[in-house]
């Protein structure tokens, strides 16, 4: 492909052994007799380093010379974990980098575990994003992403006592060799101030938004290099620091603390992740983020379009942002406000410009996770954006009052601003109104969204902005690496790797599927994954579990609606059976062992029981004598990417059991089928699809549709159903003090009584355990399973992230590749 394949390798080991130690010796002034793991990391992930700088200048120049429609990637979550092997990967590297660093005498895997895990997400929309660039660089598409460089990521979960307790996650204590620091881009943000009213002499009114407090944005960028290309594009991260002329100007009056306080509170704005996962929090300090990130973002994106010297006019041929959910939304305003208050043109030129630019992306239909910011709060913080908000309102809803004459409760409920004590700004109806394509992340969600929470909108535009783009996963990170062995089987299976960059390959696994020898090479693929998750976890837990037993594995953010308390009062349930059996029939029964992992959001406190439910759960049952190996439950602290690069390709059976119509997509599901695990779930998000690629026979489906939660939740409220019998007996034996002071989860199991079930557990139960049943019995016939299990990975081509990027690149950004030469 390109001249490092072509290279003579003993020339090329020596080349990586200099650049590896001229980096430990000059970059980092080590000497060979001080060299540690986390050294050689540092040395390595260096040289690594400068030819990724290479890819990127090369990438960038070409960019800049064919100047073609670039799509911009604002999302405020990044979850890239970590870089080494990947990167290793990506450049073709990694098999002459192990000799290289083997003749030195350390050994390659060891410094892939030194790295931390870059988590500036919280869960799957982070993730997304991650593979979502994983796919633009590797398919040669001109992008960027933009985001926030946090100082604190997602924070470091301990389990204390049975509870989540929370830690900083500082990542950047020891340096972060995959950014480059770039002091020379940076832009001024304004925050509150006032708005000047200016009469021209000629009548015309305009606005200037002057005074308040400035922060300066800083740019620090991180290069992701396409799989087998010379591509490199841009994850380019703001970080806050104080705008110097207010220190000087402090300074000077001898207010050295003032000087140094507002210092802090710039570099606030980029310290901390929010740790909220489908839930808003209303906290000014996001609020702030938000709009520094999207303020200097668009900075950028104009810069770089001023250079070419086109009229405004070319601007959204030139340039397609997508939003990842709402929170980059305030985008919308802040374009606006750019076009008419500094660069003149008119209120409808501006937003025709606008509308054609933008493009959202909505994740979630829970209600609590949809973005409403007080009124008085943008106005305070805003003043600017809060009138044009105000105008854009204006003007949409008399377009409405057009379209629908007399149709007040219509106007009410479309309107950007909410009614009510304070005001709120309804952001998701912002992002739409402008914005020109609006999508969904699964077939089911966009069709919620159509249908269930927008309706008002589809009907207003004809259905002409609502689409759907089914989420993907890159099989690079999430079978190519965190799953070798299979890897290299398929590969040997097709007799090409070209599957990595063209899922569709997979298809052809079918084939294979009941043959009794690829069976039993997949399957001792399987079991070797097995030991090394069964080997984490008891270096971690100290717990000691079987790699023969069936592995039941949920994670993922632990959330009601996620419902990780059903499958833990399954568990139980299963343990009240297995404690009546005889221990002739307990032997008879399919050892399992279910996993359990994820962080809760600080302030969840219900989420925050059900950990300790799990851990009270496990410390009885993994304990108790007649039981042994039949069941075992393990909840695996500090759930990350890494972690589930090592979980995954582990599972027999992975857990996506969200209520019906919750679970907007889902993206592990399709990580664990991709690795040959079969999904127990419900009818929700992309399980339907993934059910529809592979066949409903290799997946277990169970609970009610998304069409009956509705009226079931009716009922449940005026308690017109009575508790599922089996539910009530695990209930009993959780308030028997079966597992510890029964009071402690008093809260919790309310949620079921006095609580009405929101989600559906009690209704959903006797289905749940039916089908949990059919598993066991399924996994009884090796070679049944062994063929789902082939099946599983065979059916996935769908799910490519490079599928869903060609997506939005043909039908939503109207961009082309733009291939790089390769000339290294
Ligand atoms: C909003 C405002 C203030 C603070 C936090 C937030 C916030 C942060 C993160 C709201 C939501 C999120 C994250 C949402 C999320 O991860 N959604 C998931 O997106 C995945 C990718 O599309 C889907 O697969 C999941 O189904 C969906 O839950």
């Amino acid at each position: 492909l390109w001249k490092e394949f072509e290279t003579p390798e003993p020339a090329e080991i020596k080349a990586i052994q200099k650049s590896f130690l001229r980096h430990v010796t000059k970059t980092f002034a080590r000497t060979a007799f001080n060299m540690d793991n986390f050294g050689s990391y540092q040395g390595t992930a260096y040289s690594l380093r400068d030819r990724l700088i290479d890819k990127w200048n090369i990438t960038q120049q070409h960019h800049t010379r064919e100047d073609p429609k670039r799509v911009y990637y604002l999302s405020l979550e990044f979850l890239l974990g970590r870089s080494l092997d990947s990167c290793l990967l990506s450049l073709g590297v990694k098999d002459i980098y192990k000799k290289a660093l083997d003749e030195l005498g350390f050994r390659l895997e060891d410094l892939i575990g030194e790295e931390v895990d870059a988590a500036l997400g919280n869960g799957g929309l982070g993730r997304l994003a991650a593979c979502y660039m994983d796919s633009l660089a590797t398919l040669d598409y001109p992008a960027w992403g933009y985001g926030i460089r946090y100082n604190y990521g997602i924070f470091k979960q301990l389990i204390v006592d049975g509870y989540q307790t929370e830690f900083p996650d500082y990542w950047l204590n020891f340096g972060n060799p995959w950014e480059i620091e770039r002091l020379d881009v940076s832009y001024e943000v304004r925050f509150r101030g006032y708005v000047n009213k200016v009469t021209e002499e000629d009548g015309t009114i305009s606005y200037v938004w002057e005074g308040g407090e400035k922060v300066v944005a800083v740019a620090y960028d991180v290069p992701i290099p396409g799989y087998g290309t010379m591509n490199t594009i841009n994850i380019r991260l703001w970080s806050a620091k104080p705008a110097r002329e207010f220190d000087f100007a402090m300074f000077n009056d001898g207010n050295y603390e003032k000087a140094v306080e507002e210092q802090k509170s710039a570099e606030n704005i980029t310290s901390v992740l929010y740790p909220n996962d489908n839930h808003m929090v209303g906290k000014i300090l996001r609020l702030k983020q938000q709009y520094f990130f999207v303020c200097a973002t668009l900075q950028d994106a104009i810069r770089r379009f001023k250079k070419t010297n086109r009229p405004w006019s070319d601007f959204p041929y030139q340039v397609s942002i997508q939003l990842n959910d709402t929170h980059p939304t305030l985008g919308i305003p802040e374009l606006q406000r750019i076009l008419i208050d500094e660069e003149g043109l008119s209120w409808d030129d501006a937003w025709d410009i606008v509308t054609k630019t933008f493009s959202f992306t909505n994740h979630t239909v829970l209600p609590e996770a949809l973005e409403r910011w007080a009124v008085p709060l943008i106005q305070d913080l805003l003043p600017r954006h809060m009138m044009i908000i105000f105008d854009i309102n204006l003007f949409f809803l008399q377009k409405v009052e057009k379209k629908f004459p007399g149709d007040r409760d219509r106007l009410r409920r479309m309107s950007i601003i909410e009614e009510g004590h304070p005001q709120n700004v309804r952001m998701a109806f912002l992002a739409i109104v402008g914005s020109h394509t609006v999508n969904g992340v699964a077939a089911l969600h966009s069709n919620l969204i159509k249908n269930d929470i927008f309706p008002d909108f589809v009907e207003f535009y004809e259905g002409n902005k609502f689409t759907n783009v089914t989420n993907g996963i890159t099989p690079r990170r999430w079978l190519h690496q965190c799953n070798p062995a299979l890897s290299d089987f398929i590969t040997q299976k097709l007799g090409s790797d070209s599957w990595v960059k063209d899922l569709e390959q997979l298809k052809k696994l079918k084939e294979f599927a009941d043959d009794a020898a690829v069976q039993k090479q997949w399957m001792a693929i399987k079991r070797q994954n097995k030991v090394r998750l069964a080997d984490y976890i008891h270096s971690i837990t100290s717990i000691q579990v079987s790699p023969d037993s069936l592995f039941d594995i949920q994670v993922k953010r632990i959330h009601e609606y996620k419902r990780q308390f059903m499958n833990i009062l399954g568990v139980i349930h299963r343990y009240l059976r297995l404690k009546k059996l005889t221990p002739e029939q307990r032997a008879k029964e399919v050892p399992r062992l279910v996993v359990f992992a994820g962080k809760s959001a600080p302030g969840y406190f219900i989420a925050k029981l059900v950990i300790k439910l799990i851990n009270s759960v496990g410390e009885v049952v993994n304990n108790d004598p007649e039981i042994g190996d039949i069941l075992k439950v393990v909840f695996i602290p500090n759930y990350n990417v890494s972690l589930a690069e090592i979980i995954i390709p582990a599972s027999d059976i992975s857990q996506h059991i969200s209520t019906a119509g919750t679970e907007a997509s889902g993206t592990s599901n399709m990580k664990f089928v991709l690795n040959g695990g079969i999904i127990l779930g419900t009818v929700d998000g992309a399980n339907i699809e993934i059910g529809e690629e592979i066949g409903e026979d290799n997946i277990f489906f169970f609970g009610v549709k998304a069409d009956e939660v509705e009226d079931i939740r009716h009922l449940n409220r005026y308690r017109k159903i009575e508790m599922d019998p089996d539910l009530r007996n695990v209930l009993d034996a959780i308030e028997r003090g079966t597992f510890g002071d029964p009071k402690i989860f008093e809260p919790l199991v309310a949620t079921l009584t006095v609580g009405g079930d929101y989600y559906l557990i009690s209704k959903d139960f006797a289905s749940y355990i039916e089908a949990q049943a059919d598993s066991d019995e399924a996994y009884k016939d090796k070679v049944g399973w062994a063929k789902k299990s082939i099946l599983c990975t065979a059916g996935m081509s769908k799910f490519s992230s490079d599928r869903s990027i060609n997506e939005y690149a043909e039908r939503i950004w109207k961009i082309k590749p733009c291939t790089v030469p390769a000339t290294l």
